[in-house]
């Protein structure tokens, strides 16, 4: 084995499976590494693709590929897409001591935002976020700090910076969603809103009281947005391991919540409704959602309607869909009170996951 830290194994094509992998070999010993592993045409400098076998040292196995080798330093290797394969590669050329390097670190070392903006922008999973990812990549925020620069007034020039960082709250969940929690009582029609919300039945519901055991997410958009709904299991006194876990489950996904939506049965008395547990994070974060207004009459739902004009109070029915567009409409003014405009300044941030994400139209 040689040590080799300047040869670097690149990723071209994304994790996951494919037809076709295409991995890249940089550096100063890149031929004399491929060289070692290789049988088939003459390796050269060569416009045209070179057909071989790569023996797979870690898993002592041999594997078609196609090389290209633009110049010594370079070339790319392309193998069958699978995973195992590819990572075998990868493995067989780290024994030999190149280091695999993400294609990011390789392209974009120190990223500006425009950069970040382009890195992103394959992974915006809707047409908003994709479109404020380009008004960044077309120098959105350059020309505010230049802007900003030449403001004598200190007051606009803080206004301007204190819309930045509004702004840099949005640009942290262009490509990873918002997190909402349905959290709440047992049977207070948790899985029935979270599917009413969905559009389609992803949670089991039920009329026995502890129905969710696990935490149940489905990610979604609003209003252009990316959203993740959370459906937990109900809070209630319980002496089931399981459930116990679950609602464990519950607490946790609160504190990590964006949005907490606590559902709450209006036909159960207040004094059998279980208390809000106390969060980490929760304190304005919070929507109370009172459920199952088909079960009552017009004049006490008249009473509710009153009761509930707070702007953190709203009152549905998972059954009937009454007040749920009201519902959604309140959750993304709470995650976005004041969305970007076309062409305005959105801070983004490096450490994005852009892994597994969804596409939505
Ligand atoms: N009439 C009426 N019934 C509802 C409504 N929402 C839920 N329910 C019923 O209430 C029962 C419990 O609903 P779920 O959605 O399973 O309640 P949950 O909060 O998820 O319950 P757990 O998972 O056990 O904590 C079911 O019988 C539902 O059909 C509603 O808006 N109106
Ligand atoms: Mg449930």
């Amino acid at each position: 084995m040689i040590f080799n830290t300047f040869t670097k194994i690149i990723r071209l094509t994304p994790f996951g499976r494919g037809a076709v992998a295409s991995t890249l070999l940089y550096g100063p010993d890149a031929l004399e590494i491929l060289q070692r592993h290789w049988t088939g045409q003459k390796l050269r400098v060569a416009d045209q693709p070179l057909f071989g076998r790569f023996r797979l040292e870690t898993i002592e196995q041999d594997e078609e590929i196609v090389v290209h080798i633009s110049n010594r330093n370079e070339i790319e290797i392309h193998s069958h897409g699978g995973e195992m394969v590819v990572s075998a590669i990868e493995s067989t050329l780290i024994q030999d001591g190149a280091c695999s390097v993400s294609w990011q670190e390789f392209f974009c070392p120190n990223e500006t935002q425009r950069e970040l903006a382009l890195r992103f922008l394959p992974f915006a999973p809707t047409e908003r976020t994709a479109q404020i990812l380009l008004d960044q990549y077309n120098g959105a925020l350059d020309r505010e700090y230049t802007e900003i620069e030449t403001l004598k007034d200190e007051f606009i020039k803080q206004k301007r910076f204190d819309r930045l960082n509004e702004n840099a709250k949005v640009g942290k969940h262009l490509v990873n969603p918002f997190r909402v929690v349905l959290a709440g009582a047992s049977n207070a029609g948790k899985s029935s809103l979270f599917n009413a919300i969905l559009g389609f039945q992803r949670s089991i519901v039920n009329v026995i009281a502890g129905t969710t055991r696990d935490v149940v997410s489905y990610q979604t958009a609003l209003d252009g947005f990316p959203v993740t709904f959370y459906d937990t299991a109900g809070f209630r006194e319980t002496q089931h391991e399981l459930e116990q876990q679950g609602i464990e489950r519950s607490r946790q996904s609160m504190n990590d919540a964006d949005l907490l939506v606590w559902v709450i049965d209006l036909t159960v008395p207040e004094n059998e409704q279980p208390n809000l547990p106390a969060t980490e994070n929760i304190t304005e974060n919070i929507l109370f959602c009172f459920n199952k207004i088909d079960l009552i009459d017009s004049i006490t739902l008249a009473t509710w309607e009153k009761q509930t004009v707070a702007k953190n109070k709203l009152i549905v029915s998972a059954t009937t869909g009454q007040g749920l567009e009201t519902l959604l409409e309140h959750i993304i003014r709470r995650l976005i009170p004041n969305p970007p405009k076309p062409l305005e300044a959105v801070p983004l941030e490096s450490d994005l996951n852009c892994s597994e994400q969804l596409f939505y139209r």
